[in-house]
């Protein structure tokens, strides 16, 4: 089932989403649905904070090239455990914010733990569009948006923009 998407500025994008207490099959089903509306976006990454649920779940697949095998990954309570001096500057997105990119540095390798879709802990280290995608989902579950790298009036511009499309999508 696909999911609506939140636009910026919503008050529950920027709350502090709360710990995956165990892994149901309603978690399971919520997951199912966030892969199934992020590709349907389509995006390479979606925060549970998007869909209006406050909880601490993201799902990410950075395959973009055509013919090559998906990796849909689902990860309750991700946390960056370490992270590389040496940054990287993304362009980036947000199917909360759509239309805007923007220049966003961020470390370029980071190692992340999570829970997965069987309630094992994982461990892994990405780098390049995974480790800036981890990065922006799980800032998401902290209340942050990309956004929140730029300058005041960078942002204050994105935000009026958005403020004016969601005043014409709610006339439509
Ligand atoms: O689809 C998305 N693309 C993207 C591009 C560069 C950096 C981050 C992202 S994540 C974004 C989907 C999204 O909004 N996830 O929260
Ligand atoms: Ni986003």
């Amino acid at each position: 089932m696909k999911l609506p998407i939140l636009i910026h500025p919503d008050p529950r994008l920027k709350k502090v989403a709360a710990p995956v207490a165990d892994i149901s099959d309603e978690l399971r089903t919520l997951a199912d649905n966030m892969l199934e509306t992020m590709y349907d976006a389509p995006g390479i990454g979606l925060a549970a904070p998007q869909i209006a649920v406050g909880k601490r779940l993201i799902v990410l697949d950075c395959v973009k090239k055509e013919g090559e095998e998906p990796r849909p990954l689902v990860m309750f309570n991700p946390e960056v455990v370490a992270s590389s001096e040496e940054c990287n500057v993304y362009e980036e997105g947000c199917l909360s914010i759509p239309e805007q990119y923007a220049e966003v540095e961020r470390p370029a390798e980071v190692s992340v733990r999570w829970i997965d879709r069987d309630g094992n802990e994982q461990q892994e280290d990405f780098d390049g569009l995974w480790a800036t995608c981890v990065q922006h989902e799980i800032d998401h579950l902290d209340g942050k948006l990309f956004i929140d790298y730029l300058k005041p009036l960078k942002r204050q511009l994105i935000t009026r923009k958005m403020v004016k499309l969601k005043r014409e999508m709610a006339r439509a």
